[in-house]
């Protein structure tokens, strides 16, 4: 069978896809870097990973030293990531940007494709397509391709089927395996796969599909009936040598013109890149994650034994004085845009109704761990602070800082009402530990660890976040450039 001429939308389609699976190749290296390790359990005990990239030592215990995760942090060259030199923030916005567009003009793509004859270059209609792939593999394997692009031959259509129909839906359902808003809500999603480490190593190694898949199929272009190839992918029909180089020499340029640009403004004006592909993403973050309550109960068994830490313990006079004190004359200073400022110490948290939940923790650099904490819920702080109508967010404030910043995140209301929001002063049945937060940390289950202020020294209801630190609703926020919303 032969269809005809390869149509506009089909070949608009396939350079969007290029355009946007380069973008989220970089960036997905990018956002390894963050955590350049891979496991096969939610664990991810340091020195059990099946690969890493990274040869910086890091041990699994606190005994000289707490060592954080930052410290993991791998620097990549910009023209392996998107935008490199240790951008994480950069790197998670031009991921969830393309992936947008990617998905976008994937579910277009699948439409008119089967609303249209040309699911037949794709789809095998007879089981001799097995046999016809091994002929053809025979020939392959001795220089003879037999690619003239149209119609495609087995193994052309198998390969293509397989990246259009499996590789790409694979992508997305790991992809949103390690999203811990999906997971808090639907536990048993990350473990279809084995957990959200395994989703992650999958996610890398249905990468490395990718960047193969690209390789052979731009070699197979260019080795068999070049010409005719690049015609069909661009004009829809077989062009001259002439013409078809002019053609490939201008995908190259789009290419790379696209990607050093994006290179180039993330490192040169991240808060433009943070502000403005953040405000799309996070459109499309509340709409798919607003509702999303944490409903995780793990088993007590399924513990971590090591839980890193991330952000060095504070050091100034005054949290080594409350510490030295075991706390003692540590209180919790609630206030802002309530009618009912409170002072609370660490007596006065015991006596209230302690919740304990076993849940999963994920880092945004991609680690994970699972640990079991105790305190009291945040909406019965609420409802004892009453806030006014104008309140809509909850300030933490920390006693930690950060090359001289103090430390904070800003959170919704609603989400301070979820019932796995806590402020906990236990981790694992004990008091909380120096580099876990003590006395008190946060606990938000449907959002990423850096939401989850350690060593609180206050919280604050406010009507906005703009006038706090660099007004972008958190230290990492402001610093880091990260995301605002943190589901993802
Ligand atoms: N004050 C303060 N809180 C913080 C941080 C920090 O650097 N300073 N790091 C955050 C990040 S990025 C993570 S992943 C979690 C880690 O919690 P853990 O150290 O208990 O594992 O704490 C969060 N809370
Ligand atoms: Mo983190």
């Amino acid at each position: 069978m032969v269809i005809d001429d390869f149509p506009f939308w089909l070949r608009f389609a396939h350079f969007i896809n290029l355009i946007f699976i380069v973008l989220l190749i970089r960036s997905g290296i990018e956002i390894l870097s963050a955590f350049p390790k891979l496991y096969w359990n939610d664990h991810a005990r340091p020195g059990t990973e099946w690969i890493k990239f990274t040869k910086k030592k890091f041990l699994p215990s606190f005994e000289k030293r707490v060592w954080i995760s930052l410290e993991e942090e791998k620097s990549f060259p910009s023209w392996i990531s998107l935008p490199g030199h240790k951008n994480l923030g950069m790197g998670r916005h031009w991921h969830f940007f393309s992936i947008l567009f990617w998905i976008g003009n994937g579910v277009a793509y699948y439409i008119l494709l089967f609303t249209s004859d040309q699911w037949q270059r794709l789809i095998p209609t007879s089981w001799s397509i097995f046999p016809d792939a091994f002929h053809d593999l025979t020939l392959y394997a001795s220089f003879q391709f037999n690619l003239y692009g149209n119609p495609y031959d087995s193994i052309q259509q198998l390969t293509y089927f397989s990246i259009v129909f499996l590789l790409g839906p694979f992508m997305i359902a790991t992809g949103a395996a390690m999203s811990p808003a999906i997971g808090a809500r639907f536990p048993q999603y990350p473990k279809i796969f084995g957990g959200r480490q395994v989703a992650r190593s999958l996610h890398f190694l249905g990468m490395v599909g990718f960047v193969l898949f690209i390789i052979i199929h731009i070699a197979m272009v260019m080795l068999s009936d070049f010409s005719q190839n690049m015609g069909n992918i661009f004009l829809g029909h077989a062009t001259s040598l002439g013409i078809a180089i002019g053609i490939f020499a201008l995908f190259v340029l789009i290419v790379l013109a696209v990607n050093i640009w994006a290179t180039a403004i993330s490192l040169r004006n991240p808060r433009f890149v943070q502000v403005k592909l953040g405000a799309l993403i996070e459109y499309f973050r509340r709409i798919l994650f607003r509702k999303a309550v944490s409903r995780q109960q793990f088993s007590k068994s399924e513990v971590t034994p090591f839980f890193r830490v991330n952000g060095y313990p504070p050091e100034t006079d005054e949290y080594k004085k409350l510490l030295e004190n075991k706390f003692v004359d540590w209180n919790l200073d609630v206030n802002g845009l309530i009618e009912n400022p409170i002072k609370l110490s660490l007596v006065d948290l015991h006596k209230l109704k302690k919740e304990t939940q076993i849940t999963e923790h994920s880092c945004i650099q991609g680690w994970t761990a699972i640990g079991e904490w105790g305190g009291l819920s945040m909406d019965y702080i609420i409802s004892v602070c009453k806030p006014l109508s104008q309140a809509k967010y909850i300030v933490f404030h920390s006693y930690q800082y950060t090359n001289g910043y103090q430390f904070y995140e800003a959170i919704p209301m609603e989400l301070a009402k979820h019932p796995q929001t806590i402020l906990a002063y236990e981790m694992n049945g004990n008091p909380l530990d120096v580099p876990h937060g003590a006395p008190l940390r946060l606990r938000v289950e449907t959002q990423l660890g850096y939401k989850m202020v350690k060593w609180i020294k206050s919280i604050e209801f406010v009507s906005d976040y703009k006038h706090i630190g660099m007004g972008h609703g958190g230290h990492r926020e402001d610093h880091m450039y990260y995301d605002l919303g943190a589901g993802i």
